[in-house]
């Protein structure tokens, strides 16, 4: 299982107990927010496009195992951010299998089953976008918490919510 390490290591570095025993916020908004600072560091801070992109390209090179230049469903489902844990925690691996699955083909456009970089780096700026609920080019972490398309089709997965 292949992870981004710097997102990995920033969740294990979060006390496990700040995880488990917590009941609101959720492990699954915990990490939310534990990605959206590993976009923007500061935290009272908003991610650009630029930004955004930026964090998207490193995951995309690091999903890319074979290294030729697009992600099919194995590289893509084989990658995770740590959502895998907490479903498996909550018994949720059915559901949250299903929303990579569902992701994946909102992001492979033309469904030949492969996200070439052109068509993940426009989704990614569509998903930026509707993040963006004011419409200012900023995300601010309220906004990516609640706005975009990863966080809400996985965090709702893994809650069965
Ligand atoms: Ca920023
Ligand atoms: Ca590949
Ligand atoms: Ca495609
Ligand atoms: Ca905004």
């Amino acid at each position: 299982m292949k992870t981004l390490t710097a997102t990995c290591a920033l969740l294990l570095a979060l006390p496990v107990s700040a995880i488990a025993q917590s009941e609101a916020p959720t492990p699954g908004r915990q990490l939310a927010e534990v990605i959206f600072g590993s976009i923007e560091d500061n935290p009272e801070g908003a991610a650009d496009m630029g930004e955004f992109v930026k964090f998207g390209q490193e995951i995309f090179v690091s999903m890319d195992y074979d290294e030729d230049g697009s992600v099919d469903l194995g590289e893509f489902t084989d990658w995770d951010f740590g959502f895998n844990f907490i479903a498996e925690d909550e018994a949720q691996e059915r559901a949250y299998e299903t929303a990579q699955k569902t992701l994946f083909a909102i992001w492979d456009h033309d469904g030949n089953g492969e996200i070439g970089r052109q068509e993940y780096h426009k989704s990614m700026m569509w998903d930026f976008r509707r993040a963006d609920t004011d419409d200012n080019a900023l995300l601010t972490r309220d906004e990516f918490l609640s706005g975009y398309v990863v966080n809400l089709a996985y965090r709702a997965a893994i809650t069965g919510r």
